[in-house]
């Protein structure tokens, strides 16, 4: 693909931009597609283990990973944090909240897409393009840019996998959005919803997203929270609703977090959103997305989210990222280790991802502030992912982990497990069988440490 930052220019760029872009002229002009060189190579702009068309059981890997590059982090992350300003460089972006800057780095994001092979995206109504200063103008300029992101689509074949709102950066949702204590709060939120449905059906996103992100409270001495769980229910079967009169198809999904920003989020995990999503008769609708830091943050293992909700069919999709063992906030860096993929993947192949996807809901370091370090990440990303799955189907051809859980259960097996499991035994009748016996069987060894060397004789091999 040409490389001149003139094939993004709608209009003039200002002087800033023109002397930043003096430092890196283009958007990418120095970096070809991305291809799988393979394990040898110490290219690190190759991918290797990332070959879309390899295949693992029975499908191609860009077909198990679905992988997706979020707009907000990637394309519009400034690098800011609570002491500082923003360090990225972003020649191709001007700086400003026009339209047209919104449009010209929709394509510049597509270049991206490209170069790196992924075959989606994902993004919230708010990065892609400016607020106006009303809900109508808010929306012509949705629709402008979302003219861009369509045309782009279909240009490049890039899909779309998720939309969202973003219901929490305004002031106006300072107390949430479809948990607010002011009525016009949850009014704008429906309106901003079903606009940001409209336009997910018409990119054909497979998926819908609600992340809940002042959803919860600051200080329970403030909160209804019956009323505003009812609220975030009825918000809830509202968007049902208008997908049906639509006729949009996606999945919905729901994306657990503890806390950040709020002190608590309503979904703060798989098994409250399950808990939520079942008392509200929400059950049929909605599965989970499923974020690495965000069950950290909530104290589980990635790996104990994905299959808590993969257990009662409500895994939907993954944001792929990590946290930091030493900081204990949503830090959303790119996922590197090899132990934290392979268990997910266990997980993801277990129960299947699409129409899902690995969404990579990670940002640059501060200090990475070049657009090339915005390759390095993905790459990083996404060969971590694909040895991951190498590894999670090596373990699972040999059963090297389910022979040793088949064993460790194998007393269920019995005639006295099966009995209990079909429901057919109660109280009187285990007492009974315990008096005859006198005293249980003896327990089985957990073979943990077995089990963790096992892991990592695949790393080994895989
Ligand atoms: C925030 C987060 C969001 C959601 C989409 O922690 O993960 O970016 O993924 O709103
Ligand atoms: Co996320």
């Amino acid at each position: 693909m040409a490389s001149d930052t003139k094939q993004y220019d709608d209009q003039p760029l200002n002087e800033k931009v023109c002397e930043m872009s003096k430092l890196v002229t283009a958007a990418f002009p120095d970096i070809e597609k991305i291809c799988y060189e393979g394990p040898q190579s110490d290219n690190p702009l190759a991918f290797r283990w990332y070959d879309p068309e390899e295949m693992v059981e029975g499908k191609t890997m860009k077909e198990h990973l679905r992988f997706t590059v979020c707009y907000w982090h990637t394309f519009r992350a400034t690098g800011a944090d609570p002491f500082g300003g923003g360090t990225m460089i972003r020649p191709w972006d001007d700086g400003t909240e026009s339209v047209e800057n919104a449009r010209n780095r929709a394509r510049v994001a597509f270049e991206f897409f490209e170069k790196l092979d992924v075959p989606f995206y994902a993004f919230h109504d708010r990065d892609v393009a400016p607020e106006g200063k009303s809900l109508s103008e808010t929306n012509a300029n949705l629709d402008a840019v979302v003219d861009v992101l369509e045309e782009e689509q279909n240009r490049s074949g890039v899909k779309l996998l998720w939309g969202t709102a973003n219901m929490f950066s305004h002031p106006r949702f300072m107390h949430g959005a479809a948990t607010s204590c002011n009525v016009d709060v949850f009014t704008y939120a429906a309106a901003q919803v079903k606009k940001a449905l409209e336009v997910t059906h018409r990119l054909g996103g497979e998926n819908y997203v609600f992340w809940g992100g002042r959803e919860g409270y600051q200080s329970i001495y403030n909160t209804d929270m019956k009323r505003e769980l009812d609220h975030l229910a009825q918000f809830f079967h509202m968007a049902v609703d208008y997908a049906n009169e639509i006729g949009f198809t996606g999945q919905f999904l729901i994306e657990p977090k503890p806390k950040e920003p709020t002190k608590h989020q309503y979904d703060s995990d798989a098994a409250a959103c399950l808990n939520f999503l079942r008392a509200y008769d929400l059950m049929d609708h909605f599965k989970l997305n499923i974020e690495t830091n965000h069950a950290t943050l909530a104290g589980h293992s990635m790996m104990h989210e994905l299959e808590y909700a993969g257990m009662q069919g409500g895994l939907g999709s993954i944001d792929a990222n990590t946290g930091d063992l030493l900081l204990g906030w949503d830090t959303d860096q790119f996922p590197t280790d090899y132990y934290l993929t392979t268990q997910t993947m266990l997980v993801l192949l277990k129960y299947g991802l699409a129409p899902g996807g690995v969404n990579f809901d990670a940002k640059v370091r501060r200090e990475s502030f070049e657009p090339l370090d915005l390759f390095y990440a993905h790459i990083g990303g996404m060969d971590a992912f694909a040895r991951g799955l190498k590894i999670a189907a090596a373990i699972r051809a040999d059963q090297a982990i389910e022979n040793l859980i088949t064993d460790r259960y194998s007393s269920w097996d019995s005639a006295l497990g099966q009995r209990i499991e079909n429901g057919s035994m109660g109280l009187k009748e285990l007492e009974a069988t315990m008096l005859k016996q006198g005293e249980c069987s003896g327990n089985k060894s957990g073979r943990q440490e077995l089990l963790e060397n096992i892991v990592n004789r695949y790393m080994d091999k895989a």
